[in-house]
């Protein structure tokens, strides 16, 4: 298969005016007529041949300006040739033919449990009709659905609709990979929203009748975006209705379609009884996420796929900002540190590493990645923090006016923040263009006077990009006193050199908070002691660098215990338990503070420190970790308990929830040294999915809770989204000895429709997630994961692509280790008939 390049961009030789679509649906046998209202582009001069996408079509007929025409069709499309073409503007229709019932790549239009459904970003079109399914190509639809079924749904405004059809009308030109449509037998929970301007507007959330009463937290979350988007960025909704539609088979969470978002049901339903606090924050974060991309994806669109991080950063740091306002700024911050870490850091450490905007691909959707999301939303924080809250806010607003109706590029969105800002951004347009984590090295002198901080920057190799520039580095640093008192409140130094120092004035030496609120995506290498550390998980004025203090002082001691046999000692013991106990502070953070460091983070930072990480020791030591730490919190965790129980019925709110993590975790704790006594009688008392979990978990870790595994499936069996869950949370907890035996015996269970991606994930993610279990020395982890992604990857390959990043971090590991995940890419790149998705994914793991 053939990589796509950057640098061969060229506008598309036609401009499409106008879009009628007819879908009589059928589920072997859907006919699809199509009417494009074409013309030459002016952006491409002289008499070009026509080529249209498409695959997988049966094609009946081909006609322009109403006469029959003899198109070229191949396996990837169709050419018209120029001579064929009329001068000027022409319609051209196509007739094609399509079975949604046996699509089970979820791409395209298929079918999930009797309702027909879309996915189309990012080549998915193609499936359904003859058109140049690239996203620059911006056009108005018209659709009309024909089908015996209740409801009939596309994009845009509703035009008329009868027995066995509707018609839909969306005036806002946009890319395909934004059309949708759905039908089925579903219901509704509506709601109405006023914009700003007064424009009402209708919304509903459909789902399968039976699941009405779990849509309440979504709607909330959707009116809360609407009016957010508004207040924060002057942005209003532009139609008549917007509606979400939950569907259980879905490769990825949610998806943006003009006025007709269509989500994985997971990301919709919830109810106290079904879902966690993590479920109703994810999808509070999703629905915004969805509806944000309405300006910031659709109305500003990407001018190709190389641009991914122009819509997707954007929009997740959008959402960002919204969950911080909605919960806490210092939470969320510290979860998407987390997550960014975990996720971003591990992708741009190993083979897997691209550009946040990358400039060359096989298959794009294997670049819906930790680095163009996560990362991607770093680098717009970091321009914030640059240029400041009104230059943000004015550089936003020229985008907006700017590009409206547009597909852009990095280029003008770099251009917009020159422009409103007068900031040359030449430099930190490295930040899109080179990938790797840069690691910044720091070294303080105090000479009684002065005190100066220099930094020193690398930017390792990554796949491709041996060497690179400096990258311009926002650095927020405050100063403590020796008695804790802040005596420089937050600065941001620019580092834009390999090698750079800064000097403050200082009578007395200071203690420096460096990098506070992660001002940059950046790994901070300095050698602190660990009373210095604990110092500061005291005494920082910034909520970040205070978690930060602790964990880090968790993960130097978690390394010694590693590497040297080390045992917890009172250091970090007594400055955990400040903070557990420390009411004066949110017991969200304090819940986050006692959150040990995941095995698969210290196998990395192991492997960055130059030693080779042994994932059986890991799991042991931090598990004696938990223990100590168990006994020393131990006779007062009873008592900690007590006081967070929650009166009351159950509220999703974060600061219920911050009380019940608080709590779950010193249950946790507690299981430990009572045997699961307190953990058991909670799971008894639950009248929450959030604490039945938590408590579950608590047991599971101490290789109790088979009874409570027998009651929760007797009680959920029927539940898909619960089931997950109980799937999941069984491997993942899983002893390592244990893990791969567990997951084999999950795979012979009735209810494991491992062609379902949420049920998939739920049992072959959750073994790569237990990364003792997964890394197992006998290598069975290993095989079993291998030998499942090629069972899926003829039926599904994006979600087979996606989930091969089990073995990204082969590199880290020992020779017997490497050796083994080699043997399994190598099988698995001799597959016969291997798709191009996870082809690609294993080839560049190979290396
Ligand atoms: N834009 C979609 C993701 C599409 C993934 C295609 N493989 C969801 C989102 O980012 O909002
Ligand atoms: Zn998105």
């Amino acid at each position: 298969p053939r990589a796509v390049h950057l640098a061969d961009y060229q506008p598309y030789t036609h401009r499409v005016e106008h879009v009628a679509l007819t879908f009589r649906l059928a589920p072997r046998a859907t006919r699809v007529l199509a009417a494009l209202r074409l013309s030459p582009n002016p952006g491409r001069p002289g008499r070009h041949d026509l080529r249209l996408d498409g695959e997988q079509l049966r094609l009946i007929a081909v006609r322009i300006e109403g006469r029959e025409v003899a198109a070229r069709v191949d396996a990837t499309g169709m050419t018209i040739p120029a001579e064929m073409l009329p001068e000027g503007g022409f319609t051209l229709e196509t007739e094609v033919e399509i079975a949604p019932e046996g699509n089970t790549a979820l791409e395209g239009l298929y079918m999930s449990r009797g309702m027909y459904c879309t996915q189309c970003e990012a080549e998915g079109f193609r499936k359904i009709t003859y058109y140049p399914d690239r996203p620059d190509v911006m056009a108005p639809f018209r659709v009309r659905i024909e089908a015996d079924l209740p409801v009939l749904l596309s994009n845009g405004n509703p035009l008329g609709q009868g027995p066995g059809w509707a018609e839909w009308e969306d005036p806002w030109p946009k890319p395909a990979y934004l059309f949708a449509l759905v039908a089925g037998d579903l219901v509704a929970h509506s709601a109405d929203f006023t914009t700003a301007s007064g424009r009402a507007v209708a919304l509903n959330i459909w789902v399968r009748a039976g699941d009405q009463d779990r849509c309440a937290y979504a709607m909330d979350s959707l009116i809360r975006s609407m009016r957010w988007d508004e207040e924060v960025y002057g942005r209003e909704y532009d139609l008549d209705v917007f509606n979400i539609v939950a569907v259980d088979d879905f490769n990825m969470g949610a998806m943006e379609n003009k006025g007709l978002n269509i989500f994985n049901s997971k990301y919709v339903l919830a109810s106290p009884e079904t879902a966690t606090d993590d479920d109703f924050a994810r999808i509070e974060a999703i629905i915004a996420h969805e509806y944000f991309h309405n300006w910031t994806g659709n109305r500003i669109t990407c001018r190709d796929w190389f641009q991914l991080c122009l819509k997707e950063g954007l929009t997740v740091f959008r959402d960002q900002q919204f969950s911080g306002d909605m919960r806490s700024h210092a939470v969320k911050r510290i979860e998407d540190v987390l997550m960014l870490r975990a996720r971003q850091f591990r992708e741009d450490g190993g083979p897997l590493a691209h550009p946040v905007r990358p400039d060359s691909y096989v298959e794009i959707n294997n670049f819906y990645t930790a680095t163009i999301y996560e990362k991607g939303a770093e680098v717009i924080g970091m321009l914030k923090r640059l240029v400041g809250e009104e230059g943000y806010a004015r550089a936003l607003d020229l985008y907006f006016t700017r590009h409206d109706g547009e597909a852009a590029t990095i280029e003008d969105w770099l251009r917009v923040f020159e422009d409103a800002t007068g900031r040359d951004l030449a430099q930190f347009k490295r930040w899109y263009t080179e990938a790797g984590t840069p690691r910044v090295k720091v070294w303080e002198e105090w000479d009684g006077e002065s005190y100066t901080l220099t930094f020193e920057q690398e930017n390792p190799a990554t796949p491709g990009q041996p060497e690179k520039g400096a990258k311009v580095i926002p650095i927020a640093v405050g100063l403590l006193n020796p008695n804790g008192d802040e005596v420089l409140p937050t600065t941001v130094l620019e580092l834009t050199q390999d090698r750079q120092s800064f000097r403050f004035p200082a009578a007395a030496r200071p203690v420096p908070s460096i990098l506070r609120g992660f001002s940059a995506p950046v790994v901070l290498e300095r050698d602190v002691s660990p009373e210095e550390r604990a110092f500061l998980l005291a005494h920082d004025t910034d909520p970040f660098n205070k978690w930060e203090a602790g964990r880090a002082l968790a993960k130097d001691l978690l390394a010694r215990m590693v590497t040297e046999g080390a045992a917890p000692g009172p250091d970090w013991l007594d400055a955990i338990a400040r903070v557990t106990f420390d009411e004066g502070l949110d017991p969200a953070f304090r819940a986050l503070a006692l959150r040990l460091p995941g095995e698969d983070d210290m196998a990395s930072t192991l492997h960055a420190g130059g030693i080779t990480p042994d994932p059986a020791r890991i799991w042991a030591e931090r598990r004696r970790m938990g223990e100590a730490l168990a006994r020393r919190l131990g006779p007062q965790l009873p008592g900690l308990i007590e006081a967070l129980a929650e009166p009351g019925p159950f509220t999703p709110d974060a600061r219920a929830a911050g009380r019940r993590a608080l709590r779950i975790a010193a249950l946790a704790l507690l299981a430990r040294v009572d045997g699961g006594r307190a953990a058991r009688a909670a799971h008894a008392a639950a009248d929450n999915m959030t604490e039945e979990v938590g408590a579950l978990i608590a047991l599971l870790e101490v290789g109790a809770g088979q009874e409570e595994l027998v009651a929760f499936e007797a009680r959920w069996g029927r539940d898909r989204n619960v089931m997950d869950k109980w799937f999941a949370l069984q491997i993942a907890h899983a002893h390592p000895d244990q893990a791969v035996a567990v997951t084999e015996a999950l795979t012979r269970h009735p209810d494991f429709d491992w062609k379902n991606p949420n049920r998939f994930r739920s049992v072959i993610g959750a073994l790569s997630a237990n990364h003792a279990g997964f890394h197992h020395g006998s290598g069975a982890g290993y095989r079993l994961v291998a030998d499942w992604l090629l069972r899926l990857d003829p039926l599904n390959p994006q979600t087979a692509a996606r989930m091969s990043t089990a073995f990204e971090t082969w590199p880290r590991y020992d020779a017997d280790r490497q050796g083994m995940v080699q043997a399994e890419l190598a099988r698995m790149a001799a597959a016969p008939g291997l798709s191009r998705d996870l082809g690609e994914m294993v080839a560049r793991m190979r290396g």
